[in-house]
């Protein structure tokens, strides 16, 4: 039974560098339309990025949009059950992975546990985050900034639109 909650507006970011990223992140915006009292799930376009911070090959990354009545770490603990059925291993931080799904936000909540941290705290630091979130919601303003000045701070990190390969 998970606990039910007034209905938010949540991002989830999805990332993976190994195996086959963009057929696993294609499933996971599936599984994600397949979780319970959650509708409306919008997903970005997907993007091939450097790692940041980060060792590997290049990684494909999205952001979705989705409204839902899952309580946060009900959420959370739904988001890390789709990773394990795609495999996800947990080495070193940071380590390539088969798939990584974060909740970057929950409505407009300050959420702070051992577990769980939203906003995610180097969102605003990570092209690979505000690009696609930009594309979904380009007037989203974070505690750091508008989503455009954000960017420019972090406009030397390798990104580009798969669609335009
Ligand atoms: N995720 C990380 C660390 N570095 N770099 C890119 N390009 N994409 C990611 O998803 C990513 C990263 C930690 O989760
Ligand atoms: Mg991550
Ligand atoms: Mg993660």
């Amino acid at each position: 039974m998970t606990n039910s909650t007034k209905p938010v507006i949540a991002y989830v970011a999805l990332g993976a560098n190994l195996g086959d990223p963009i057929g696993t992140l294609l499933e996971a915006c599936e599984a994600l339309h397949q979780l319970p009292q959650t509708s409306e799930v919008c997903v970005s376009g997907f993007y091939r990025t450097a790692p940041v911070e980060a060792d590997g090959p290049d990684y494909i990354n999205a952001v979705a949009q989705i409204k839902t009545a899952l309580a946060p770490l009900d959420l959370l603990h739904a988001l890390f059950a789709i990773e394990n059925t795609h495999g996800r291993e947990r080495s070193y931080t940071n380590a390539p992975r088969t798939l990584d799904l974060d909740l970057l936000l929950y409505g407009d909540q300050t959420i702070q546990t051992d577990e769980l941290i939203v906003p995610h705290p180097r969102m605003h630091l990570r092209a690979f985050v505000l690009h696609p979130l930009a594309e979904l919601q380009p007037k989203l303003v974070l505690a750091q900034g508008t989503l455009q000045q954000l960017l420019a701070a972090c406009s030397d990190q390798a990104i580009s639109p798969l669609d335009q390969e």
